[in-house]
């Protein structure tokens, strides 16, 4: 089980380099990140965006462009579409957000002559490493998924399992985030989460070990939850928290970024290939671990 960034990375560098088409390339941020990744030997860059910014913005920052290709696409959406083909057409093998609204992105890595869409529901994991939490906590789905219904959620839940298989998390253990962990029929989180727990035990979700409702105190301590009488096969040792919408794991994972110094990561799970999508405040640190995330994605997927 790969429990931190710094193995993360380790692991990725052993697969790499691969190539990366960078949607809308013309921030600081994006190149500092391109070009730490490319330096590792992680990946080699493809830049789609604004030329002469891209070039400007690589000036400023000491970085030899040359060592880039880059297409010119001022357009941000046209450049989001362009950088998406590009993999399509297998000329790269992994896409990542540059400076542009991540529903833009998405609406292109969606569209269905282009785009990298499969017959699964696409959704999105943040990836958190925690001072007081021993291994990565993944939540889903903050970013893409809005209000997904109990089929939607059955899908995100297999895509995370999918991808925690990637980290080497043979069984991940996944808690059903609601407001409380006995089933309230007045709360409809409770009630998909009821149904999702079952739907696990039965066989329709596979690969983890899933339990819900459960209060986030119950899902991250042992002790609150045998304080409660909850003997959950989850608690304590959580490595993904399921949450019911997408306002609810946004705030959360926010929150934990910035009043808990919680480091970010962010993929998109069920595409065709991997996608690198975290928020544009997000360090450079942040986008340099979740390419090698994607790597790892990316190995696993043609092994
Ligand atoms: N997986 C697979 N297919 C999908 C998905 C999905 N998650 N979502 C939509 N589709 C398909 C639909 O079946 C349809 O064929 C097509 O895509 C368009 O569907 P719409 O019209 O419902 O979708 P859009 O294009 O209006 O919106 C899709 C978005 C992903 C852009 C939208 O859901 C969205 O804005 N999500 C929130 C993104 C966001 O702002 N995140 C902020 C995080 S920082």
């Amino acid at each position: 089980m790969l429990k931190s960034f710094e193995e993360v990375v380790e692991k990725a560098i052993h697969y790499g380099p691969k190539v990366i088409s960078v949607a809308a390339s013309q921030a600081e941020d994006v190149m500092i990140a391109v070009e730490q990744a490319r330096k590792m030997g992680l990946i080699n860059g493809i830049l789609v965006g604004d030329r002469e910014e891209t070039i400007r913005v690589c000036k400023g920052l000491n970085i030899e462009h040359q060592n880039y290709e880059i297409i010119n696409e001022k357009d941000r959406y046209e450049a989001a579409r362009k950088a998406v083909k590009l993999v399509r057409e297998g000329q790269a093998e992994l896409l990542m957000k540059g400076m542009l609204g991540t529903d833009s992105i998405l609406k292109a890595v969606l569209d269905k002559d282009i785009g990298l869409r499969t017959k699964r529901l696409l959704s999105h994991a943040y990836i958190l490493k925690l001072k007081k939490y021993e291994k990565l906590l993944i939540v889903t789905d903050a970013a893409m998924n809005i209000a997904p219904n109990l089929e939607q959620k059955a899908q995100i839940l297999q895509n995370v399992i999918n991808f925690c298989h990637c980290l080497e998390i043979e069984k991940p253990k996944i808690a059903l985030l609601a407001a409380v962990e006995l089933v309230n029929p007045d709360m409809p989180a409770c009630i998909d989460a009821a149904c999702l727990s079952k739907m696990a035990d039965r066989g329709q979700i596979t690969g983890g070990i899933v339990d819900g409702p459960l209060a986030f105190d119950n899902a991250i301590s042992r002790e609150s939850a045998l304080q409660k009488g909850i003997d959950s096969p989850v608690s304590g040792e959580v490595d993904v928290v399921l949450v019911p919408e997408i306002e609810t794991g946004n705030i959360f994972a926010k929150g934990l970024v910035y009043l808990a110094d919680a480091e970010p990561a962010g993929v998109l799970l069920g595409t065709t290939a991997p996608v690198i999508l975290v928020s544009r405040s997000d360090q450079p640190l942040s986008k340099v671990r979740s390419i090698a995330l994607g790597i790892l994605m990316s190995a696993y997927y043609s092994s």
